[in-house]
């Protein structure tokens, strides 16, 4: 398909978390307006992507890559974009980190609930003093576009990161998963004590998106590929 002026870049959201979603659609609208960003529900596409990697940009990479792959003929031109995040938590020397999705010992095999973690990081912190945590997330990109030359196929990862700390009982309504126990020190306030804007200003997700869009105009620019209005944009 060739590129014409108006052609939008598809960005498809590798994810099966709604809440992810709900936080990187208008990250990536508010950078771009040109960005045509889609879901794998819109797409009417259910997968179970198994995170077998130990870290979160394999993980995020492995996300990338397999969404990339199912949908790559649907769309000539697109980029498929995978978020993986975990709490890193110092005094359990970083846990749960990439496994924090499934933190929570369950009896069946299932994954635990949000509020099954947030019970059980409660009590892994019962009585600890140091109370110190980061929320660490990686983006991955894996895109193809069009080029002078006809296509550039690119990968790339990018990481955000936010200081905070663990606070002693849930703080706050808003947000998903661990957020009414990650304190950010420079608000006073817990991510679930903060609205989504107010979260999308200065989060982990935010800061890893920005760097990773960033980084792909720098990349762009780098290898030389035709600025249609679209990448001008970007
Ligand atoms: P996908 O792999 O489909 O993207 P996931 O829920 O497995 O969805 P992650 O592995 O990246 O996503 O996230 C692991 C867990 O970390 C997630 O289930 C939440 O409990 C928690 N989490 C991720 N981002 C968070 C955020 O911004 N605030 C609070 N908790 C978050």
């Amino acid at each position: 398909m060739p590129a014409t002026a108006d052609t939008r870049i598809t960005i498809v959201l590798a994810t099966a978390n709604r809440d992810k979603v709900r936080e990187l659609r208008p990250l990536l609208e508010t950078i771009s307006p040109l960005f045509n960003v889609v879901t794998l529900h819109e797409l009417g596409v259910e997968v179970e992507i198994e995170e077998t990697e130990e870290t979160l940009e394999g993980n995020a990479l492995l996300k990338a890559r397999a969404i990339f792959a199912l949908l790559s003929e649907r769309f000539p031109f697109m980029i498929a974009l995978a978020d993986d995040t975990g709490l890193e938590v110092n005094a359990l020397n970083g846990a749960p980190g990439v496994y924090s999705a499934r933190f929570a010992p369950v009896a069946d095999g299932r994954t635990p609930t949000y509020q099954e973690n947030v019970l059980h990081l409660l009590r892994c912190m019962k009585g600890v003093a140091d109370r110190a945590a980061c929320f660490r997330t990686v983006v991955a990109l894996k895109g193809l576009l069009p080029s002078a030359q006809g296509e550039f196929r690119f990968e790339h990862t990018a990481e955000g990161v936010v200081p905070g700390s663990i606070t002693l009982e849930e703080q706050g309504r808003e947000g998903f998963g661990y957020d009414p126990l990650f304190l950010v020190h420079a608000t006073g306030k817990t991510y679930a004590e903060m609205s989504m804007e107010e979260k999308n200003s200065l989060s982990h997700r935010s800061l890893a998106v920005q760097q990773a869009v960033t980084d792909l105009r720098n990349i762009l620019q780098l290898k030389q590929i035709p600025l249609t209005d679209t990448n001008t944009h970007l």
